[in-house]
């Protein structure tokens, strides 16, 4: 029996993926753990309620947890999952908060594993407020867990991109910083102590040092700097939600647990989609739980019918089906991890040691590809 512990901020795809981990067979969850997010953790815990009732599991205990993110700044999710998180499609049966566990979040997180020690994957959907408190009350967390799933942070492009002319390259350096230097200069002095300051000042210092390294180890600067600026966000330039709404949290997960870290980035999630007629079949099949993912994945699905560009993309089930079924995963990067808490754009961006700069000893899995068949059945499953 596989044994999950599910952290979220129950938005649509925290909805979906917890109905494949509900509906996967030889899987437990042990408890929900939720955190404020895409809504207020009030509505985090209801929607969790509503999902556990839909799927006829309402002896799993949801735990409330934090209000705010670690520093208490917050960063508005928008209104992507609707104001109420779940695609505002209210149900007037819904359960209340007096089905909510009195003990807090955190506490059930800490005191779960200790009673499962070795056996438990945490699977964290959401901004990592919860996971990072429960390392600082009980520092030996980590090691207790059997691994941590994590759907959140950016990678700067694995996959190609397409490179922009020199020209085009030079023109942005110079407008950026303002540089009047040639093209063979400009590509030389990526590296040198006396632009740093200026690139800092634009970039981060984090992103500097990534740069700035590239050139010394005499990688194509070129390259790196098209990178860079095609690093994608989804809520700040170069920042994903889940890290970005709480960055602190963030860096002390990825700096303190040294157990098996597996991570879906937002670039990989968005590499991963599923074609739009697979979610139409999704949704048709004649369930009560095919009924209710329409009624909330409604918003979204209008809202996406106007992005042509874009496919399905359910983010955190992709980090749920790597912690239920591990032949999912068909390759990933070892890569030491960090996230900038600096810089005037990359707050909250998740920064990869690709060259080993920051000599970490502990690396992560970031998935890079997966076996999408799979994947889908245990979609197709969840709504079953
Ligand atoms: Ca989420």
């Amino acid at each position: 029996m596989k044994k999950l512990l599910v952290d979220v901020d129950c938005g649509v795809d925290d909805a979906q993926a917890i109905m494949m981990a509900l509906a996967a067979p030889g899987v437990q969850i042990l408890g929900i753990t939720c955190v404020q997010g895409n809504t207020s953790v009030d509505n985090v815990c209801k929607n969790v309620l509503r999902v556990l009732k839909v799927c006829n599991h309402p002896e799993i205990p949801v735990f409330r947890g934090a209000t705010k993110s670690l520093l208490g700044q917050t960063i508005s999710a928008g209104d992507f999952h609707g104001k109420d998180g779940l695609g505002d499609a209210p149900h007037p049966d819904a359960p209340g908060l007096d089905l909510v566990q009195k003990e807090g979040a955190v506490s059930a997180m800490i005191r779960i594993v200790n009673e499962n020690p070795g056996e438990v994957s945490l699977v964290a959907t959401a901004p990592l407020t919860n996971v990072a408190l429960a390392v600082k009350l009980d520092p030996t967390f980590p090691q207790k867990l059997k691994g941590l799933y994590l759907m959140g942070g950016n990678t700067d492009c694995t996959r190609p991109t397409p490179i922009e002319s020199a020209s085009a390259i030079e023109a942005r350096v110079r407008a950026d910083f303002d540089l009047r230097l040639g093209r063979a200069a400009i590509m030389s002095v990526i590296g040198k102590k006396c632009v740093r300051a200026q690139f800092a000042a634009r970039w981060g210092d984090g992103d500097v040092r990534t740069v700035c390294h590239d050139s010394v180890k005499n990688r194509s600067s070129r390259q790196r700097i098209c990178d860079k600026m095609k690093a994608r966000g989804n809520i700040t330039v170069c920042g994903e939600y889940n890290f970005a709404a709480d960055p602190e949290a963030a860096y002390i997960v990825l700096n303190e647990f040294i157990c098996p870290v597996y991570i879906a980035s937002w670039e990989f999630t968005c590499r991963s989609e599923l074609p739009w007629a697979f979610c139409d079949g999704w949704l048709a099949q004649d369930t009560d739980k095919a009924r209710f993912m329409k009624q909330i994945f409604k918003q979204i699905m209008e809202s996406s019918s106007s992005n042509k560009t874009q496919g399905f993309i359910s983010c955190d089930s992709y980090a749920m089906a790597a912690a239920i079924d591990e032949t999912y995963i068909i390759e990933t990067d070892h890569k030491a991890v960090t996230v900038e808490l600096a810089g005037n754009f990359c707050r909250g961006m998740m920064v990869v040691d690709h060259l080993e700069i920051l000599k970490k000893t502990h690396k992560a899995h970031i998935l890079k590809k997966v076996d999408l068949e799979k994947f889908k059945t245990l979609m197709m499953n969840a709504l079953k």
